[in-house]
């Protein structure tokens, strides 16, 4: 098994004959708004006989409503969640839940990630960008194998395959590179989580 998420970022029948391909050789399947929105919330349970599913619809509401909303998404199928981090002490918390607290594109966490790291501990790991291996490096020292660590950011947005991973990573997050072309999966080839975590 690869030890990458595929993020299927694109229309339901492709993504379909995509996951289908997949099954089985990779850790695991990312679902967005996108697929969710031109399906409904069903297509979590079907996807998830594919493989386990991480839906990311970085959710960012109040606790109630974050939490109504995140306990919809596991009943439907899903191992877990992604949820933004930038909330707290008021994000989302919980064993399904991984906390966005560094993104592949600046913004306002650039300044603030490391702090949110030193507090936001109830959680089942972070979503920390590929291309800033430096902060992989750093979460995998200060949390050892306590935490998951899932880095999207591959090809297009410049990180390396297997470069994360390297850096401390669980599973890299991969869509577009893989997507256009599945036979970029033997690209990792031997490669391997640092922790040996699955999603
Ligand atoms: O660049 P790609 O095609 O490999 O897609 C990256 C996926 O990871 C995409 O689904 C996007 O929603 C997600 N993601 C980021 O790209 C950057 C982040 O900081 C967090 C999630």
């Amino acid at each position: 098994v690869y030890p990458i998420v595929v993020a299927l970022d694109a229309d339901y029948s492709k993504a379909l004959e995509i996951a289908r391909e997949l099954a089985g050789l990779v850790a695991g399947f990312k679902i967005g708004w996108d697929l969710i929105l031109e399906r409904g919330i069903s297509i979590v349970g079907e996807f998830s006989k594919l493989g386990p599913i991480v839906v990311d619809l970085k959710i960012a509401d109040v606790p109630h409503i974050s939490e109504r909303i995140a306990k919809k998404l596991i009943s439907a199928g899903a191992c877990c969640i992604i949820a933004h981090g930038f909330l707290y002490p008021s994000s989302l918390r919980g064993d399904e839940v991984y906390a966005l607290i560094k993104m592949t594109v600046p913004t306002f966490y650039d300044r603030i990630w490391q702090e949110l790291l030193d507090s936001l501990k109830d959680v089942r790991g972070y979503v920390v960008p590929a291309n800033d291996p430096r902060a992989i490096e750093e979460i995998r020292r200060r949390e050892g194998c306590s935490k998951r660590i899932i880095s999207p950011g591959i090809g297009a947005q410049g990180g390396k395959p297997g470069d994360a991973l390297k850096a401390g990573a669980d599973l890299e997050i991969v869509g577009r590179y893989v997507l256009e072309n599945l036979s970029n999966l033997s690209s990792w080839e031997g490669a391997r989580g640092a922790c040996h975590q699955s999603l």
